[in-house]
């Protein structure tokens, strides 16, 4: 499978904090293109089947809640390595856990509120990218 992709959300609460630009300025910066986006808004439905993999964990109904909270910004980023070095520009889960100068380090409110999401593999990059994007809307 290809490994030049991955998914990217910045979440409600970086929106919210006026924090589009400087995370879209980091991610830039970091090498990757942007090869879809869009400003768009999760349903609490919908917020539920992006994180379905995580149902039986005591944060889901909260993680559900505060990603239906306002809008956010879907997209898809290309460059080699995509999702790994794509975690490692966004840092640890955790804000406080995460290295300087990472995207959570600088931006993140909380353990929840913490500002983007990055896929965790190759396949679910593909699969939360058709999430989101028709294949038309991929470049
Ligand atoms: O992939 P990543 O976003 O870094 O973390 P996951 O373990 O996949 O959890 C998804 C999402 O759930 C996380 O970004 C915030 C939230 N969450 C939480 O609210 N509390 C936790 N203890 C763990 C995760
Ligand atoms: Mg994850």
């Amino acid at each position: 499978m290809e490994n030049n992709k991955t998914f990217t959300m910045i979440k409600p609460d970086a929106v919210r904090n006026g924090h589009i630009g400087g995370i879209l300025d980091q991610i830039l910066k970091g090498g990757f293109k942007i090869s879809a986006m869009k400003y768009t808004y999760l349903t609490p439905e919908k917020a539920g089947e992006f994180y379905e993999v995580h149902k039986e964990r005591p944060f889901y109904k909260d993680l559900v809640g505060f990603m239906s909270s306002g809008p956010i910004v879907a997209a898809i980023l290309e460059k080699d390595n995509a999702v790994a070095d794509f975690r490692t520009l966004i840092g640890a889960t955790d804000p406080s856990k995460a290295e300087v100068g990472t995207i959570r380090q600088l931006f993140a409110e909380s353990i929840e509120a913490n500002a983007v999401h990055g896929s965790d593999s190759d396949e679910n990059a593909a699969i939360e990218g058709s999430f989101f994007f028709s294949a038309f809307e991929k470049f």
